[in-house]
């Protein structure tokens, strides 16, 4: 059975910054639920979800906070315990630091539990990555993101060829 990605966000405000990565997962099929948890407001239903998310089925986390953004940190310090679900974090940009709040409480984890981060606001990667790492075990997302690179591939050459036209 195809495994789910959760995106679990810090706050309903970082919706909106997340739907490309709800929209590529649907793009791509892959099954996903969608949770609001904080590493600081709801620390107990964090460490729950994290202690049964293998279990309710989910293949990859992906985590989205901004400012103190320890969501990513603390789930996958809760499953290190006990399992081995990569985390993919999206810093959220602040209107403090533009983000860079974000990106280095998330990305600047100690040795031996990982949080995979992408870039500020970095939503559609996140749910690429989550489908790469699902691809290794699942040979049709490998047809879907080949298919994925092929339409990007085109998608530029049209543009290149589109504006050299402009400019010669
Ligand atoms: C974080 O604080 C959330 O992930 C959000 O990015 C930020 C602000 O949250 P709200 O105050 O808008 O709920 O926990």
């Amino acid at each position: 059975m195809q495994k789910k990605v959760a995106v679990v966000m810090g706050s309903d405000s970082d919706l909106s910054t997340m739907q490309p990565c709800l929209d590529r997962l649907r793009a791509f099929s892959i099954p996903f639920e969608v949770r609001i948890l904080s590493a600081h407001r709801t620390p107990t239903a964090a460490e729950q979800f994290a202690f049964t998310a293998k279990e309710e089925g989910f293949g990859v986390i992906i985590a989205a906070a901004g400012k103190a953004a320890h969501l990513g940190g603390v789930i996958a310090g809760v499953i290190a315990a006990y399992t081995i679900l990569p985390v993919i974090g999206v810093p959220i940009k602040t209107s403090m630091m533009g983000g860079l709040d974000s990106l280095l409480s998330m990305v600047q984890m100690p040795k031996g539990v990982p949080v995979a981060c992408v870039a500020v606001d970095g939503a559609e990667n996140a749910a690429i990555l989550a489908a790469q790492i699902l691809a290794v075990g699942e040979p049709s997302l490998n047809v879907t993101l080949a298919k994925h690179k092929s339409e990007m591939e085109a998608s530029v050459t049209a543009k290149d060829q589109e504006i050299r036209g402009r400019f010669s």
